[in-house]
């Protein structure tokens, strides 16, 4: 087979930092053990500076580098020691993981406590070479690196059958025909995303069925033994999704009630099982009670239950339970008007806030709905006070474009990092936990920093696939990249994020750097303008979720309607209708509440509104859908013209893949221009001030 593309670890030469001394001798210091990380931490940095810069450095240890595993004692939850017996926490990961990068007596130093964090300081000078800063600069003052998130990690939703549930690159790197493959792609795979400073990845598709349910069983133990160790030398952490119902389906019980006693005997027998045969195994991620997946609810349980009772069992194994909360009425009537999937995810979680353990997180998606192109922040962020959470994003690109549109998603991520959820500011609650300390920001919640949460973090359902670019479209590597970096540092913009891919993975030349910053900072802006107007979302082709459908999903049981007549259209989720504006403290709640107040992007969320309604744009509503789309198709062929600019400016491979994807978005973007315009033309009978061409 062809081989595959290295991306950013291609380290093809570079010109600058090739006299550079400081790199001739690099020093690793501080207090970690000489383990597998260490040894590819080496390897990596010989690798990198070789193809880069044409010589490899002289590699030394200095400080009491020879701990061990064994004589961890204090350090033992450290990542590099997976001391199974003790419970770790966020903060003994990032305390852990933090490096700093130093010129000391002429030489680059890198130190850390753990031998992870000597890996991420050796990713570090490799991207900086990479994007050909002046090392001798760029360090002369030391640099001190801490994780903005103990937990940073990929979700793979890849089946046992070798297929991706919206996989959009190919099929699975890890499995065909349900069995688990391990090869040098493997190795590479861990290498990429850990040099983006991911540490955990959850392997297999959170749907857990037929072969997946048997990972838990001998059948995978050897290979996932392998795998996890694969992983582990790059401090990566390795995680299983659980079916809930395992106890039925491979255990041959009837029940799966968590407070059942023969259940908790097999889960205690089981992990046991589990645990000792994959000894670099950290945990489990679960999806109950969801889209029909088995869960507590089934037995009368709340949430808590559920999740607490393997959180016990595996709290021995100093392992963590992950709970989505994905948990909502997958068969409303679409005649019913006041059940509202955005309010489930609160409605079922909050009450329970302190109820879960303390090796359990959580997993919140960033909007109460399913990773539309613009959502508002889930109010469980900043509705939780007592409870671990981590936030859940999507770069497999569902109703993104599904990497055929080029849509770059971190200005997203960094707006819902930011959002302010004002949880200091509301009333402290009984057991007075509430955070009074102000930070109150989505990146302030999943540091662990707001509630001093024992973990934290987040995580993105992956865009990878064995397409030999590994993401479909080249440019989607940028969010790949992009969530690691941001993931590891939420002060990261949008656009350094965007250079240092670029620079890494396709050209250092400045014009053609910024070419493709031009074409990927907008992206999302304009996929959202041409596609689902004001924050309404869906609109998609039902099933696949690519291409547009107006109706596709007005009829059906999903709860995702937009509820368009002949006057207006949008969800009324004020008091007066749903009263999800009111899960989020004030003053947001009150923002959403009233059209007057509620951002224009997100107005037809909240609002049932007439066509006539005036944004704060100072458009109607019908104007604003009429412009959107036409200037969102104009600008999407903008930033097609652009790509062609750059023809024999990049690797022929990558221009052509790019260029042949622009091509199949323009045409998906013209669809969604002109039968979203249609569709509203039609129904509100109100002309285009403009009288451009509507069908
Ligand atoms: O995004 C939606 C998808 C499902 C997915 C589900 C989830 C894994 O359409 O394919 O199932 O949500 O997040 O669990």
């Amino acid at each position: 087979m062809k081989n595959y593309a290295k991306l950013w670890l291609k380290y093809p030469a570079k010109k600058n930092n090739r006299e550079c001394e400081a790199l001739k001798k690099v020093v690793f210091s501080g207090s970690f053990s000489e383990d597998k990380i260490l040894e590819n931490a080496k390897k990596e940095l010989a690798l990198g500076l070789k193809g880069m810069l044409g010589f490899e450095p002289q590699i030394s240890i200095s400080g009491n580098a020879s701990v061990t595993c064994e004589a961890a004692g204090d350090r033992s939850g450290s990542p590099d020691c997976f001391n199974k017996k003790v419970l770790t926490s966020g903060k003994t990961i990032v305390d852990q993981e933090t490096y700093a990068v130093s010129i000391k007596n002429g030489n680059i130093n890198i130190a850390s406590d753990s031998s992870t964090g000597i890996l991420h300081g050796v990713f570090e000078i490799l991207r900086a070479v990479g994007c050909e800063k002046d090392v001798q600069k760029e360090y002369a003052a030391e640099k001190t690196f801490r994780p903005s998130n103990p937990l940073r990690m990929l979700d793979h939703w890849d089946n046992m059958d070798g297929s991706i549930e919206r996989g959009y690159s190919g099929r699975s790197f890890f499995y065909d025909n349900d069995e688990i493959i391990i090869n040098e792609r493997t190795v590479d795979y861990a290498r990429l995303i850990a040099s983006v400073g991911i540490n955990a990845v959850v392997i297999n598709n959170v749907n857990v069925k037929q072969a997946a349910s048997y990972m838990i069983t001998d059948r995978y133990f050897e290979k996932l033994a392998e795998l996890g160790e694969i992983f582990a030398g790059y401090g990566i952490g390795l995680y299983l999704s659980l079916n809930y119902a395992s106890t039925i389906e491979i255990g041959g019980m009837d029940s799966a009630d968590p407070l059942d006693e023969g259940v908790k005997a097999w889960w205690r027998e089981k992990m046991a099982e589990v645990f000792k045969k994959i000894p670099t195994l950290k945990g489990f991620l679960v999806k109950a009670d969801s889209e029909g997946r088995p869960g507590p609810f089934t037995y009368g349980r709340t949430q808590a239950d559920g999740a607490n009772m393997l959180a016990d069992i595996a709290k021995d194994y100093g392992a963590i339970i992950i709970w989505r909360c994905f948990v909502y009425n997958c068969r409303q009537d679409w005649r019913d008007k006041k059940t509202d999937r955005a309010r489930a995810g609160y409605d079922n979680f909050k009450p329970m806030d302190g109820d879960y353990h303390d090796n359990v997180i959580l997993q919140i998606k960033n909007g109460p709905m399913d990773f539309q192109i613009r959502e508002p922040i889930s109010p469980l962020f900043g509705g939780l006070k007592k409870t671990n959470q981590m936030l859940e994003v999507q770069i497999a690109q569902e109703y993104t474009g599904q990497q055929i549109d080029v849509c770059y998603l971190i200005p997203m991520f960094k707006e819902i990092l930011g959002f302010k959820t004002y949880c200091s500011n509301a009333k402290q609650d009984t057991a007075g936990t509430g955070s009074d300390n102000g930070l109150d920001t989505v990146a302030d919640i999943i540091s662990g920093k707001t509630f001093n949460s024992r973990y934290s973090g987040i995580a993105a359902v992956t865009n990878t696939g064995n397409d030999l670019n590994w993401t479909g479209n080249y440019l989607a590597g940028a969010n790949l990249f992009g969530f690691g970096r941001l993931a590891f540092n939420t002060e990261l913009e949008s656009d350094e994020i965007a250079d240092e891919f670029i620079r890494m993975t396709i050209s250092n030349d400045n014009d053609v750097v910024d070419t493709i910053k031009e074409i990927l900072l907008p992206s999302r802006a304009i996929y959202e303008k041409y596609t689902c107007p004001l924050g309404i979302g869906w609109m998609v082709k039902p099933a696949t979720h690519y291409g547009c459908s107006v109706d596709g999903y007005e009829y059906d049981r999903w709860g995702t309607y937009h509820r368009a007549d002949h006057l207006g259209l949008g969800v009324d989720r004020t008091d007066k209708g749903t009263g999800y504006a009111l899960q989020y403290n004030e003053p947001n709640a009150s923002m959403y509440n009233s059209p007057e107040n509620c951002p224009d992007e997100l107005v037809l969320f909240f609002h049932h509104l007439p066509y006539t309604h005036v944004l704060h744009s100072g458009k109607t509503v019908i104007q604003h859908i009429y412009d959107a789309h036409f200037e969102g198709y104009d600008e999407a062929v903008k930033l097609a013209e652009k790509w062609e600019t750059l023809k024999g400016k990049v690797d022929d491979e990558i221009f052509e893949n790019v260029s042949e994807r622009f091509k199949r978005q323009l045409y998906n973007a013209k669809e969604w221009c002109d039968q979203v315009n249609t569709y509203f033309h039609r129904i509100s009978g109100i002309e285009d001030e403009k009288g451009r061409k509507i069908w």
